[in-house]
């Protein structure tokens, strides 16, 4: 009858199927040979394993070695198996009864498939969440070994690295280019294991005492009822705590500053923040703070700017960075030191080094190099390695300890207990990105996830049962020795001391460093945030708290807000600024700086001339025409962007290399008589208003004409495409034309 006709065709489309598979078609390799079934296959392509991804040996007590991470092979045209090894012939249709039939219960591979996907996703950081990884490697000058005995700081030691940068507050969807601080966490596979500075881009922290995270982390999510706003701390239960807690005004200093949204990951500055005690070969000890030191500058977003990126692309950050190493212009950060004698008071020229919301002025402790980090490969997955990667403050090395910091102190416990929900087990070591580089040779068994195989039968010392194994080092073989610090007698308090106690007196010193126009972004962020808050009484609270930071700060956002501006209560502190936190004033590498490009079909001669030199100096180039495609019909120049995809956002200068016309799918222009495309006035416009160096040649005047900007500071015009660009990349070398800004502050 009928099933039978049916199953008979199901059979047919089978055996069809398995003649496929004998010899199945290769896309776009014709003729190619199948993979033999009865040989395993080989990984190949760009995911087999390459002689420079050192994976960990991880050994086991009896000495086995338990394996390198296996990198799987992908989509590289093996033959699709299940989990368990079985080839598959079908994996587009569910095994039915009849072709419009229910679904059979018995479709294992339909329930593997399905399973599996119902369990892709694991829960994100309860703050990070967002972030973005890459390796490299790091080569120490050997300028750190008089204060420091771990092995990677030795002159001409290479160590691989994995870094993630993130933001704190945003979900892991939420976009790149927010008001937040960014989180640099950098693993150092050392030979004496891992080895994790899990840093920030501002160098002080919002609490004094990690029992306050908690709060902090609450306030600054999104209001639990609703869950909004996302990624922002505009909004009223965070000003609500900090105006409360005073001792996080300076962070949020650094959070209103443009500190908060840089340009990109790679010209941001990285901080250890907590003060660590390092220890040299002789067992001298040091108090130091870690610093990253961006080859390129510290350079930022406007906020205008951020905003449209983050709906323009709120991937900017990310792939700002991948672009950055897939094109070979490695980002390079450089790691000093400031270090300061280990005395009992633990403080320098008077700042208490145990307070995380004190930083020390460079001016006062200079930062030392001590060795250059590149990032120079991106991940091959981003869950495998971004996701999966896990940070951990006690991951330390010889020469490397902690101090009695008390954020330190509880982030001890946390980044190890974080994991264990997040990656589902205590074996989350084992997962490749996190492996160490060297032995392991630990007595920990069993657990959720557990992917070593341990031989032997005594995981427990002393025994005699493994011939003692494994033995404890000794002095020679450099073991991690904690620091065998006194301590006072004191009693068991829940109290801080004294020196917390001064809250303003930093966020001064980092405001009256700022230039004018650094301070006019401040104020305006602190106008547009407390702006889109509800409670009055919150706004009032934190025009307080400014007004004991700086008398001009307060009355210049109390101003914007249309209220009153309180006085100041107490005498403020004076303080000497510290110019090295300004940003402006400065000229850098311009590597890896985007150009875009308007261009005009008349004139791609001077567009062709400027192309070459931009990528000769290490820039990108993006030309932006009506129409994409091919410009012309034999010089390969093409359009990487139209006047529709393109926006002023994605590069840091424009050349107009003419005026193009309204395209024909420009939108009306306002009088209905515009001369040049709409979209490239807009163009203009935007990166007037965003301080971009702005160069044009040939007919250029007239979309400068259209855009009302055709003089000003950073506008430059001529005849000879190269000689604008000349003027145009020393102008990208400040990263902005500053005195555009309009600065009433001083
Ligand atoms: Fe973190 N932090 N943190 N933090 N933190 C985490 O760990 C925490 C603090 C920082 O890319 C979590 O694995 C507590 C300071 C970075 O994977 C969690 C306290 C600084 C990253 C955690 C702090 C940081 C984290 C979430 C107060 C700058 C991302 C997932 C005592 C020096 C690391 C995870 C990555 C991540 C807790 C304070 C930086 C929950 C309790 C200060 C860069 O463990």
């Amino acid at each position: 009858g009928k099933p039978g006709k049916l199953v008979k065709a199901a059979l047919e489309k089978a055996v069809e199927k398995v003649a496929e598979l004998v010899n199945p078609p290769i896309p776009g390799a014709p003729g190619s040979e199948p993979p033999s079934l009865e040989e395993p296959v080989e990984p190949r392509g760009p995911l087999a394993p390459k002689a420079d991804q050192t994976g960990p040996e991880t050994v086991s007590p009896t000495g086995a070695d338990t394996g390198a991470p296996q990198l799987s092979n992908g989509q590289q045209g093996e033959y699709l198996t299940t989990s368990a090894g079985l080839r598959l012939y079908d994996t587009d249709h569910s095994l039915k009864a009849g072709e419009r039939g229910p679904t059979l219960l018995q479709d294992h591979h339909l329930r593997e498939k399905v399973m599996h996907f119902d369990h892709e996703r694991i829960p994100e950081r309860v703050v990070h969440a967002r972030g973005y990884g890459a390796h490299g490697v790091f080569v120490g000058y050997g300028t750190g070994a008089n204060v420091c005995r771990a092995g990677f700081l030795a002159n001409g030691v290479e160590t691989p690295v994995f870094v993630r940068f993130s933001t704190v507050v945003g979900s892991r969807g939420s976009a790149d280019a927010v008001r937040d601080t960014r989180g640099f966490a950098t693993k150092f596979y050392t030979q004496e294991g891992n080895f994790d500075l899990v840093g920030n881009n501002i160098p002080v922290f919002f609490i004094q005492d990690g029992i306050k995270f908690p709060d902090i982390i609450h306030a600054a999510k999104p209001h639990p009822d609703r869950e909004i706003p996302q990624a922002q701390s505009a909004h009223d239960t965070f000003w609500d705590f900090v105006s409360t807690h005073t001792e996080a005004t300076h962070h949020v200093m650094w959070n209103m500053s443009d500190r908060a949204i840089p340009r990109s990951y790679r010209t941001m500055e990285g901080f250890g923040v907590h003060t660590f005690r390092l220890v040299n070969a002789e067992g001298e000890t040091a108090l130091a703070k870690f610093h990253w030191k961006p080859k390129l500058g510290v350079h930022s977003l406007v906020w205008e700017e951020a905003q449209m990126i983050n709906g323009f692309d709120p991937d900017y950050h990310r792939r700002d960075l991948a672009d950055a190493i897939e094109s070979g212009a490695y980002p390079q950060w450089e790691l000093g030191l400031q270090v300061f004698p280990d005395t009992p008071r633990q403080t320098f020229e008077g700042i208490d080094l145990l307070d995380p919301t004190k930083f020390v002025p460079e001016e006062l402790a200079p930062v030392q190099p001590v060795g250059m980090l590149t990032l120079n490969r991106n991940t091959l997955n981003y869950f495998a390695e971004t996701e999966q990667v896990a940070f951990h403050l006690g991951n330390l090395v010889p020469g490397i300890d902690v101090t009695d910091d008390p954020l330190f102190q509880a982030r001890l416990f946390s980044y190890l207990d974080t994991q264990l929900t997040r990656l589902a087990g205590p074996n989350f070591n084992q997962i490749p990105i996190n492996r160490p580089h060297t032995a392991v040779n630990d007595m920990f068994r069993d657990g959720f996830h557990q992917h070593a195989v341990h031989a032997g039968v005594a995981p427990y010392r002393p025994n005699t049962l493994d011939g003692g194994n494994p033995f404890e080092t000794g002095p020679d073989a450099r073991p991690f020795v904690e620091v065998a610090q006194p301590l006072a007698k004191v009693a068991k308090v829940r109290q801080s001391p004294v020196s917390f106690a001064d809250h303003y007196t930093q966020p001064r010193l980092f405001w009256q460093s700022l230039s004018p126009v650094e301070k006019e972004h401040v104020v305006r962020a602190f106008t547009f945030e407390l702006g889109k808050c509800y409670e009055q009484a919150i706004k009032e609270r934190e025009l307080q708290v400014l007004a004991n930071v700086d008398t001009v700060l307060c009355q210049e956002v109390a101003r914007g807000l249309g209220l009153p501006a309180p006085t100041v209560t107490g005498r403020p502190k004076k303080v000497t600024p510290s110019p090295a936190l300004s940003q402006v004033g400065h000229s850098w590498p311009v590597d890896g700086r985007i150009i875009g490009i308007v261009v005009d079909p008349a004139d791609l001669d001077g567009v062709r001339a400027v192309r070459e030199v931009i990528l000769a100096a290490g820039m990108v180039p993006l030309l932006i025409a009506a129409t994409g495609g091919p410009l012309d019909a034999d010089s390969g120049l093409v359009a990487q962007r139209t006047f529709l995809t393109a926006r002023s956002v994605e590069f840091d200068a424009l050349l107009l290399a003419g005026s193009p016309p309204p395209a024909p799918d420009a939108l009306p222009s306002p009088n209905g008589k515009a001369v040049v495309d709409p979209r490239v006035v807009l163009m203009v416009q935007e990166c007037f208003r965003h301080s971009k160096a702005i160069g044009g040649w040939g007919n250029a005047a007239v979309a400068l004409e259209a855009a009302g900007c055709a003089d000003g500071p950073g506008v430059v015009l001529g005849d000879d495409a190269a000689s604008v660009l000349g003027d145009v990349t020393k102008l990208l070398g400040t990263h902005r034309v500053w005195e555009r800004f309009p600065a009433s502050i001083s």
